[in-house]
């Protein structure tokens, strides 16, 4: 019997095998994510023992009130990343500007040729009750020659990702990654402490019936919305209608949920949030990645994701994600009536 057991290190040597011109640096940098989100998973599974719950005080950029968990995780990732000596720059979610990355190995040009964004603990309002949450990372390849990485580096559009991932603090700890040739997933084995392939070649259902929002917002959203939420609630047979609404309020864990077994993850533009909430940079472009590697679709309502060119580092965009058909029958009920 053929031992299936395959780690995520194996994984990502064996993908970088494929390319000749791999130098093995994104392979590093990306078992230096791994490692950093398996220690933020001991801490997130712990955090019901040790005093680590609650507030810290503090407001991240997005004026959110900063737990501890958040400032762990962001921290350990901030320093993995940086002492991995592959990156120029980091970006997180968590702080107002870039971190730029001085070159750790002089001799080399272009070592330091990858800029990281990660949002360390997404969903960190879910914390207390025991939530699912998510680590996101998007990586890209340097524009500027050497030295540390700069801003135009650091906003590039997605279509220019390298690579990109998840982690899943959930029943079990689970890594989704795509380098560009597919999207496969790993289980946290604790005991081994490694993440072990799962999941290989992961495929979302080109139509599903499930659909993931906030309909708290039904009131603040545009007519393209409201009709095309009131579409999938009737009954009709043929179109396999009405859809089951899941929402966790937490975007990993929705996100996941539909990449298994189908769905259409919403957050709109609304009266409150003209440009929708989530981060463009940070959540949309690395799920967007993802997505569209595993045969699914992710707009604002009319653009590509991967598409849109971004002004600043945090800036917010609507997102409709998730499996192809659903997602281009809510960019026709949007341009029909918006
Ligand atoms: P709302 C969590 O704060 C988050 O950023 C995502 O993880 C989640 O999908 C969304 O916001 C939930 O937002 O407005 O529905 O509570």
């Amino acid at each position: 019997m053929v031992n299936k057991f395959k780690t995520l290190y194996r994984h990502i040597i064996e993908e970088e095998r494929k390319i000749p011109e791999a130098t093995g640096q994104l392979s590093d940098l990306l078992s230096d994510i791994a490692l950093a989100c398996k220690v933020i998973s001991l801490e997130v599974n712990r955090a019901g023992l040790i005093d680590i719950l609650g507030f810290t005080g503090q407001t991240n950029i997005q004026g959110e009130e900063v737990k501890k968990l958040d400032k762990y995780a962001n921290e350990i990732l901030t320093h993995v990343m940086k002492t991995s000596g592959h990156t120029c720059a980091v970006c997180s979610e968590e702080e107002e500007f870039f971190i730029p990355v001085e070159p750790l190995y002089e001799a080399k040009v272009l070592e330091n040729k990858y800029i990281c964004h990660f949002d360390p603990l997404d969903g960190s309002s879910n914390i207390d009750a025991n939530i699912a949450i998510g680590t996101i990372f998007s990586i890209y390849k340097r524009k500027s020659l050497k030295g540390p990485g700069t801003l135009e580096d650091c906003i590039q559009p997605g279509i220019n990702q390298v690579a990109a991932g998840y982690v899943v603090y959930g029943s079990s700890t689970v890594l989704v990654y795509t380098a560009g040739k597919g999207v496969h997933g790993f289980t946290l084995d604790p005991s081994a402490g490694e993440f072990l392939l799962s999941y290989e070649n992961m495929q979302i259902p080109r139509k599903s019936k499930t659909y993931s929002v906030n309909e708290g917002n039904y009131n603040k959203w545009s007519k393209g919305m409201q009709k095309f939420i009131d579409y999938l609630k009737e009954k009709d047979d043929t179109t396999g209608r009405p859809y089951t609404s899941r929402y966790v309020g937490s975007l990993v864990a929705d996100f996941h949920r539909n990449l298994l077994y189908g769905g259409i993850f919403m957050y709109p533009a609304d009266a409150k949030n003209p440009k929708g909430k989530l981060r463009l940079l940070y959540e949309a472009n690395p799920l967007s990645f993802i997505i569209e590697q595993a045969g699914g679709k992710a707009s604002d309502g009319k653009n590509r994701i991967l598409d849109i060119v971004p002004d600043t580092l945090h800036q917010r965009t609507p997102l409709f994600i998730g499996s192809y058909d659903d997602v281009s029958l809510a960019e026709k009920f949007l341009s029909e009536y918006d």
